[in-house]
């Protein structure tokens, strides 16, 4: 990918490295939204969102600002709250509620290294720590960030994520499911985060609807591309490169495409998503490119 990346590598190491630092700094004791904030909450909380990762999301949310003209300060604020939002959603899903994993990112999970209670809360006060981050994101335009929270809160909550994660759930007792239902689980479940991603650079530089649409519907497709991905990872992982049980997701009875259609239509399905996302934004032009391989990197991707 390195030759032909358009600097995608080289932009997601840097929006990785500021996001890294934001979340740092608000994080750290002294600072307003830390407050009161016990210590060993702060450590898990701490523990749940600076533990590695690739801030894919944060790099969408930094890019589509800077394709759109949107402040810097006010998408590193918007990036980080998503990563915060991000992160509370694999602590609670790592769970023994949910999926019960001992390991995330490569390290043991935060119920692991803590306790559940404590993993619980720390899910809560990172998904509350979001919206007080976009709240008090000084420089975005007041409107902006009104924008920003009531998407946020749509895209995480009971109508995106949360429900599509409760959709998963019940899916796991069915014995079969219409691929249309998979496919709307998946949008809500995954895809909504990632949608938001690439709509929150163009509602921080008050781009018109027309071009928030179009970015919207880039981040959908590419948000698909991420789930079809991640399951064809699932479907040929081992225990050590992902660092969870083998296989363990087709045990428990999850349902996905690549499971219903196989390998070849997957890699199929992922090069139309590819080019349906690069047709979304091409009215940008030559400046776009980095996003074109980003979505390319989502759908090739082997982490
Ligand atoms: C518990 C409310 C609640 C929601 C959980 C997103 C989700 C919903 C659960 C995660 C389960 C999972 C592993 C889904 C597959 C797609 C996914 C979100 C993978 C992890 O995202 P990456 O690869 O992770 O961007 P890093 O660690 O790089 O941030």
């Amino acid at each position: 990918m390195a030759d032909n990346d358009a600097g995608f590598e080289a932009r997601l190491a840097e929006a990785a490295r500021l996001v890294v630092e934001r979340l740092e700094r608000c994080l750290s004791e002294g600072e307003p939204l830390m407050a009161g904030v016990p210590a060993r909450l702060r450590a898990a909380m701490r523990h749940g969102v600076l533990n590695g990762g690739k801030r894919l999301r944060p790099f969408l949310v930094m890019e589509t600002a800077r394709l759109c003209g949107a402040p810097e300060a006010a998408a590193l604020d918007a990036a980080a709250a998503l990563e915060c939002i991000h992160s509370y959603s694999l602590v609670h899903d790592d769970l023994p509620a949910m999926d019960d994993d001992d390991l995330r990112r490569g390290q043991p999970t935060v119920h692991v290294a803590f306790d559940e209670a404590t993993a619980i809360l720390a899910g809560d006060a990172l998904l509350t720590l979001a919206f007080g981050l976009v709240a008090a994101s000084h420089d975005a335009e007041p409107q902006a960030r009104l924008h920003l929270v009531h998407a946020l809160s749509r895209e995480a909550g009971a109508a995106g994520m949360v429900g599509g994660q409760l959709l998963d759930l019940e899916a796991e007792d069915e014995t079969s499911l219409p691929e249309a239902a998979i496919a709307r689980m998946q949008a809500m479940k995954t895809g909504a985060l990632i949608a938001f991603a690439c709509e929150a650079g163009p509602l921080l530089a008050g781009a018109p609807a027309e071009k928030r649409e179009r970015f919207r519907r880039f981040g959908e497709t590419i948000g698909l591309a991420f789930q079809l991905a991640d399951d064809l990872l699932d479907e040929t992982a081992d225990a050590a490169t992902l660092g969870k049980a083998a296989g363990k997701d087709r045990a428990r009875g999850k349902k996905t495409l690549p499971a219903l259609h196989g390998h070849d239509w997957t890699r199929a399905r992922l090069d139309a998503l590819v080019a349906e996302a690069g047709e979304l934004l091409a009215p940008e032009g030559a400046d776009a490119a980095t996003l074109v391989a980003a979505a390319r990197f989502i759908a090739e991707r082997t982490r």
